[in-house]
């Protein structure tokens, strides 16, 4: 348990409604009474129950600040596990500040970034795992990443990999009391059941390591870069999707040079769009900085939006493009459907997973187009309430007790003693309880607090 209490501002920076000061600790009850006064006579913070709310003032000094609302929860029944109260204001950036100041006059330190999750995880509220979760939940910005984000928060991920810890240790167990006490009545230790338990963890971990990519497609987005020769419409597309001129339209050919990007919505994903400089052969230094990094958008992309001119037949460029797309989750969108056709677009039809043709002068995002996208999308993305790694420390840890078990399974393959398969069924066991916290060094659990924002 802490000895210190903490005071933070929970909302957003800003002009809103309402802001809050959450005061949590072994004082904040004390901190909150030397701030706020109830309206109602005969009524303290003191005494307030767990998940009450006391309207009243807030003072500094003798002056009133503001009319607030204080909720009130007694520890373990709170978020962090210990007293808080929540001092609720009207949300003026200046009344907020001011608050905050009070509490912290009246005995509460600033928290850390983190330093409520923090607590929660470190009084065995939430698991790591769950802790990361609410730090994903804050930066969702599409339905399906607030969706896989509830998951998490539920213990999806944790459960997983905790009923595979719990295996694990029975298994543990059991290879120790056989191998240590052969004369005692063990079970017997049977090399097709040990097979099958430390294959059935592996499998679980490669399912979770192998979705991992496309989790990042429900959590952060669609990657989806918008390539082609010069002067195809790829910056019409763009301004078309977006629905507002964001990149510079012209007939010459070569007017994109930087990587235009803006973020869209569509169904519940979001489409982390990126314009690119048309594709060519050229002496110009700018123009040559500005297709690498159209290539490296292109190589980058969880989704390709490669788009041709049906107006005039495919270049080389096209074709080229055409070949990198193949294998790829890529939409061949033919272009400039309003002009005459010239382009014979049977020699490339079969390199992409879906074709549309559409005129990217017309307004509004083209429904074929948003059918092919949404269906490419539905095929790639994992089922957001399934457990997911939503992160790299947790991809590692994954990634770290897979490969333990591997091992152990070679050793069983290779014939070796059973203190052999023992240890790597150790190691698997440290992998994986460092995922979900219950042995993560100080210096992991630093590093996890590090990224969330001060308030949660
Ligand atoms: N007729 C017709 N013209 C179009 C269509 N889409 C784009 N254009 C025109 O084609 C020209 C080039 O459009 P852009 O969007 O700048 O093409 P781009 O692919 O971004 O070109 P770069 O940035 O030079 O690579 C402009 O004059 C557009 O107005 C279309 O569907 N029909
Ligand atoms: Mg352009």
């Amino acid at each position: 348990m802490q000895t210190t209490t903490i005071a933070a501002i929970a909302t957003a920076p800003g002009r809103a409604g309402i802001a809050c000061v959450r005061i949590s600790g072994p004082q904040a009850y004390e901190v909150a009474q030397r701030v706020f006064v109830p309206v109602q006579k005969g009524r303290s913070l003191a005494q307030a129950r767990g998940y009450t709310a006391l309207f009243g003032h807030v003072f500094r000094g003798g002056t009133r600040l503001d009319e607030a609302i204080a909720l009130c929860f007694r520890a373990p029944k709170s978020y962090t596990g210990e007293d808080v109260v929540e001092l609720s204001v009207h949300g003026g950036e200046a009344s907020i500040r001011s608050l905050l100041a009070t509490c912290c006059e009246a005995g509460a330190a600033p928290a850390a970034a983190g330093e409520f999750t923090r607590r929660a995880f470190l009084n065995g509220r939430i698991s790591l795992t769950q802790a990361e979760a609410v730090m994903e939940m804050i930066e969702a910005t599409s339905a399906d990443g607030a969706r896989a984000a509830a998951a998490a928060m539920e213990g999806a991920l944790f459960q997983k990999i905790h009923r595979e810890c719990e295996r694990l240790t029975a298994l543990a167990g059991h290879i120790a009391a056989y191998t240590d006490y052969p004369e005692e009545d063990v079970e017997e230790l049977r090399e097709d059941r040990l097979r099958e338990t430390l294959s059935a963890a592996r499998d679980t971990l490669r399912g979770l390591l192998d979705n991992y990519e496309s989790g990042s497609i429900l959590r952060r987005g669609v990657r989806t870069a918008i390539v082609g020769s010069p002067n195809v419409g790829k910056s019409t597309l763009l301004n078309l999707m977006s629905g507002f001129e964001k990149a510079i339209v012209t007939p010459i050919a070569g007017t994109t040079r930087d990587v235009v990007e803006q973020d869209v919505t569509l169904g519940g994903a979001t489409l982390l769009l990126a314009d690119t400089a048309g594709l060519r052969q050229t002496d110009d230094p700018i123009e040559a900085e500005g297709i690498r990094r159209s290539n490296k958008k292109l190589e980058e992309a969880n989704l390709i939006l490669a788009v041709f001119d049906l107006s005039r037949p495919l270049s080389e460029e096209d074709l080229a493009l055409a070949a990198r797309c193949r294998g790829r989750l890529a939409v061949a969108i033919f272009n400039k459907s309003d002009l005459p056709q010239q382009a014979q677009v049977e020699q490339i039809e079969d390199d992409f997973c879906r074709c549309v043709r559409i005129s990217a002068r017309e307004e509004g995002f083209s429904e074929p187009l948003r059918q092919a996208i949404l269906g490419l999308i539905a095929e790639k993305k994992p089922d957001p309430d399934a457990a997911l790694l939503a992160n790299e420390r947790q991809r590692a840890a994954a990634d770290r007790a897979c490969a333990a078990l591997e091992e152990g399974l070679d050793a069983l393959d290779a014939g070796f003693a059973l203190d052999a398969v023992s240890v790597c069924v150790d190691d698997a066991l440290d992998a994986l309880y460092a995922l979900t916290g219950e042995n993560a060094s100080d210096a992991v659990i630093d590093e996890v607090f590090s990224k969330f924002c001060v308030g949660k």
